[in-house]
């Protein structure tokens, strides 16, 4: 049993800490200057991404919102309208930045990445007039963070996808955690990519690598995404040393069916406690959205946890958000499960 003392952080998989391996392969890493394209180590990351996604080309970004930001940048005009999901990454989580750099208007639907998605997608789709904004961009999210971390089987992809091509949308899919979506599915991840034109995927999640993201597309979209990184003071130099950990990182994604398998066994340990109402068939990846009955209350509880070393983050006034991830063990679990007990049974 772990000691008191140490923390158990399940507030994201972002607070994941290099492996041993990463810090090694940074250590060795071979890099060049990379706004010159001249870093081998960054352009290995890049084509081994492209291909692993089955794109053409692949840029390496220090984050997730630059990734987004840049594809929302590559793929619209200023004006253009952009549908997304009112709780997807994009609209909810990234400051309003496409408002800020892209000028872009958004279109929050409800629902778009539920099972109604395409009607959804239908009914928002306007026929030109003179007073509506040109729609340019649907933006997909896969795995679905404020979703509970649910999967959006290829099938669904296809189906808005299929809808946006007919509308001569292009699709873009903020896929920071796509690789959770494919081991939970047992599916190559091609199989979700091929249903979007750009896709961004996190290194940085549960991959464990201390930063990164990619993004991927045809290679001339790639090319003019490459300017707008440079615009936003994304072109990094020497990245190797960064891009070294990122391709250890690829090789864990196997390993990322650990991490759902404790947050199954997470979610089923809380669920059974008086006060905590989980919906179970959601808990698909690492993701485990807790709903807090008035009685203790959601903040009373995370404060309770938090005072015996365990983290979980807020989701909503009565939602908490547990994220399994590396640094967290099956022990780790069993004690978070004991302590929660302690505290609901106080
Ligand atoms: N998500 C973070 C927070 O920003 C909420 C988290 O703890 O889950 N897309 C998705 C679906 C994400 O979940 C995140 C990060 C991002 C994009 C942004 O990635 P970063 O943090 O690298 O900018």
């Amino acid at each position: 049993m772990p000691q008191e003392t140490k923390i158990i952080d399940l507030r994201s998989d972002t607070v994941t800490k290099p492996t041993k391996e990463m810090r090694e392969a940074m250590y060795r890493a071979e890099v060049g200057d990379d706004v010159y394209g001249e870093d081998p180590t960054v352009n290995r990351l890049e084509e081994k991404a492209a291909a692993l996604v089955g794109k053409e080309a692949a840029l390496y970004v220090p984050s997730g919102t630059m990734g987004n930001q840049i594809a929302v940048l590559t793929h619209t005009a200023r004006g253009d309208e952009v549908i997304l999901d009112e709780e997807s990454h994009i609209c909810y989580y990234e400051v309003g930045s496409p408002a800020m750099l892209a000028g872009v208007q958004l279109k929050p639907v409800a629902g778009l990445l539920g099972p109604e998605g395409p009607d959804r997608l239908r009914a928002a789709l306007r026929p030109e007039n003179i007073h509506f904004p040109r729609t340019r961009l649907v933006c997909l999210e896969n795995t679905f963070n404020r979703g509970s971390g649910t999967v959006m089987s290829p099938e669904m992809m296809a189906n808005l996808y299929n809808l946006a091509r007919e509308r001569g949308l292009s699709v873009h899919l903020d896929g920071a955690r796509i690789f959770n979506a494919a081991v939970a599915s047992d599916i190559d991840v091609k199989e979700f990519t091929r249903y979007c034109d750009s896709v961004m995927f996190c290194l940085s999640k549960a991959l464990a690598a201390p930063v990164g993201s990619l993004l991927a597309g045809d290679a001339d979209f790639i090319a003019r995404a490459r300017k707008y990184r440079k615009a936003l003071g994304g072109g990094m130099r020497q990245a190797g040393v960064l891009a070294a950990a990122g391709l250890v990182a690829l090789d864990r994604i196997p390993e990322l069916a650990e991490d759902h398998k404790n947050a199954k066994v997470l979610a089923a340990g809380l669920a059974e406690l008086p006060g905590l109402k989980i919906d179970l068939p959601r808990v698909q990846t690492n993701i485990v959205v807790v709903e807090v009955a008035k009685q203790p209350g959601a903040a009373t509880f995370a404060a309770a946890l938090e005072a015996r070393g365990i983290r979980c983050s807020s989701f909503g006034p009565d939602q908490l958000r547990f994220v399994t991830h590396l640094d967290v063990s099956r022990n780790d679990i069993e004690y978070v499960l004991q302590v929660a007990r302690e505290i609901l049974q106080e």
